[in-house]
């Protein structure tokens, strides 16, 4: 009995450390794939992905493909978000609109699931609602943001 039970304790740790290798050779390899995948049109956040296709068009256009591939419009919550979505503005040289409007409530932006912002990163004077017709935000190549019509066609960024 204690002989049997010292061999099982054995052959428990043999089976723990080729886990351990197996699970080492995983991680490496999964932190190359990231690589690959990010390259050159992915930013990592966090837990956050942000990522263009390069498609552009209008806001209602941007918000169904971006759910259709299981994310969302970018909507950054925070500065370390804003500026991986400014690094993608610089990288295509386009603007892109965020998942945040005043659609509902002049003036009241909110996320696409209704919320409040909690960050907002305006351009002096902005927003502006010119025209009466702007409820959707456009990033600058600076990072920061406009209020612009929703019917403006702008770069598709998602967030996963
Ligand atoms: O149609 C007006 C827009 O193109 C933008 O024009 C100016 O840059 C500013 O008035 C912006 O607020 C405005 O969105
Ligand atoms: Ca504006």
């Amino acid at each position: 009995r204690g002989d049997s039970g010292l061999s099982e304790i054995n052959l428990l740790k043999r089976q723990v450390s080729t886990l351990e290798g197996q699970l080492r050779a995983l991680q490496s390899s999964f932190s190359k794939y990231k690589k690959v995948i990010m390259f050159p049109n992915g930013r990592i956040v966090g837990e956050k992905i942000f990522m263009t296709s390069g498609y552009e068009g209008n806001f209602d256009s941007l918000k169904q493909r971006c759910s259709q591939a299981g994310g969302q419009l970018a909507s950054p919550q925070n500065a370390a978000e804003n500026a991986a979505i400014q690094q993608i503005v610089v990288l295509y040289n386009k603007l892109v609109f965020l998942g945040i409007n005043d659609i509902q409530t002049e003036g009241r932006f909110k996320y696409l699931n209704g919320e409040n912002i909690v960050y907002s990163n305006w351009q002096t004077r902005e927003p502006n609602n010119d025209k009466g017709i702007e409820d959707c935000v456009e990033v600058y190549s600076s990072g920061k943001w406009n209020d612009k019509s929703c019917g403006e066609k702008r770069l598709i960024v998602c967030e996963f």
